[in-house]
C-alpha cells in the first residue's frame, strides 16, 4: 500500500491534500503533517493543501486550488472516506484519488487507491507511518502536525486504539524534535470562561436507569452563554468520561446552522457505534455520532443505549 501511495504521488507534478469538513485535530494534523514532508521531499512538484477551518487550527492557512489544476491533481483525502462529510470539489476534481482513513465506514467515493487501517489509532499514525516505511525526513513543523493529529484522537494515549505502534511512531516524532509542553499547552490551556462554562454543563448532566450519562444543549443554553455548537457538541461530551458509574455518555446539543440535533455518543467498554448507525451516524466502536431532528429522538436513543447495555450484561459480560 504504502509503495502503491509513493508511486502515485511520484507519477503528479501537482498534488491537492485535503480531509474532512470542520477538522479535528487528526484531520488537521494528517493533512499538514503529509503536506510538510511532501513539500520537503519534492521540492519540485507543486503541493496543494485545502479546506475549511475552525477554532482548532493550530496548524497554518489553505490554498485556493482551481478545477482546471485539480483535473490534472493527485487528490489525497485523510481522515474521512464519506462524501457527506467533505467539500464537493475536494472529491469531485482530480486526475486520480487516494484514500488514507482508520474509520469503519466503506467509501462512497470513486478512488484509484484506499489505504485504510482500522486499528491505527488515528490518520496521523497512519501518514507518519508511511513516511517512516518509506524513510522519508519529518521535518519538525510535520512531526508537530502529526503529533497533535496522534494526541488528538488518542485522547493522549488514553484510548484503547493506542498501541505499540502509536508509540513506536510517536517515538520518532519525538526524535524530529517536537516539545511536548509547548504542544500541550497550544491545545489544552483553557480560559477561565471555559472552565465555568463546563461546570455549569456538568452540573445539570442526568442519568438514566442504567446510568448512561447525558446532557441536552438546548438553543436557550447555548444562546445564554454565546457559545460554539461545535465546542458544546464535540469538546463538553469528554466533561462525562472518566467516570467510574458511568459505563456510556451521550451530549446532544441543538444546532441551529442545520435546524437538528447533534448527538455524541462515547463508551471505554460498549459498542455504541450501534446505537450511532441506527440513527443514520457513524464513526468508531465506543466514540460515535449521528443527527436527528427532536428532542423525543434523543430520549430514543437513551432507551437504546440502556438497552444495549441490558443486553451486554445479561450476556458474557
Ligand atoms: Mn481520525
Amino acid at each position: 500500500m504504502t509503495e502503491k501511495f509513493f508511486e502515485l504521488i511520484n507519477k503528479y507534478d501537482s498534488i491537492v491534500v485535503a480531509r474532512h469538513k470542520n477538522p479535528d485535530l487528526d484531520a488537521y494534523g494528517s493533512q499538514f503533517g503529509l503536506y510538510y514532508a511532501l513539500k520537503e521531499r519534492y521540492k519540485e512538484k507543486n503541493i496543494y493543501i485545502v479546506g475549511d477551518t475552525n477554532n482548532l487550527n493550530y496548524f497554518g492557512d489553505f490554498d485556493e486550488v482551481s478545477i482546471e489544476t485539480r483535473n490534472k491533481s493527485l487528490v489525497i483525502i485523510l481522515d474521512t472516506v464519506a462524501k457527506q462529510m467533505l467539500r464537493e470539489v475536494d472529491y469531485r476534481y482530480y486526475k486520480e484519488l487516494v484514500l488514507v482513513d482508520h474509520h469503519r465506514n466503506d467509501p462512497d467515493i470513486d478512488h484509484d487507491l484506499y489505504i485504510r487501517d482500522i486499528n491505527a489509532s488515528s490518520t496521523a499514525e497512519m501518514v507518519a507511518h508511511m513516511l517512516l516505511e518509506k524513510n522519508m525526513t519529518i521535518s519538525l513543523e510535520s512531526a508537530k502536525a502529526l503529533y497533535m493529529g496522534i494526541i488528538g484522537d488518542t485522547g493522549r494515549f488514553r484510548f484503547n486504539s493506542t498501541t505499540a505502534r502509536t508509540f513506536y511512531v510517536t517515538s520518532k516524532l519525538m526524535e524530529a524534535g517536537i516539545n511536548l509542553q509547548e504542544i500541550h499547552d497550544l491545545i489544552y490551556l483553557e480560559t477561565f470562561e471555559d472552565k465555568k462554562i463546563k461546570s455549569i454543563f456538568f452540573e445539570s448532566v442526568e442519568l438514566t436507569d442504567k446510568n448512561v450519562a447525558y446532557r441536552k444543549n438546548t438553543e436557550d443554553f447555548i444562546k445564554q452563554y454565546h457559545l460554539d455548537t461545535h465546542f458544546v457538541s464535540r469538546a463538553l461530551v469528554g466533561q462525562m468520561a472518566g467516570i467510574k458509574e458511568i459505563p456510556i455518555w451521550a451530549n446532544f446539543t441543538y444546532d441551529s446552522e442545520e435546524d437538528n440535533i447533534k448527538c455524541e455518543l462515547r463508551s471505554r467498554d460498549y459498542e455504541v457505534l450501534k446505537v450511532a448507525k441506527k440513527y443514520g451516524g457513524g464513526g468508531h466502536l465506543r466514540a460515535c455520532g449521528c443527527s436527528v431532528n427532536t428532542w423525543e429522538e434523543t430520549d430514543m436513543i437513551l432507551k437504546d443505549l440502556d438497552l444495549l447495555l441490558e443486553e451486554e450484561n445479561n450476556g458474557t459480560r
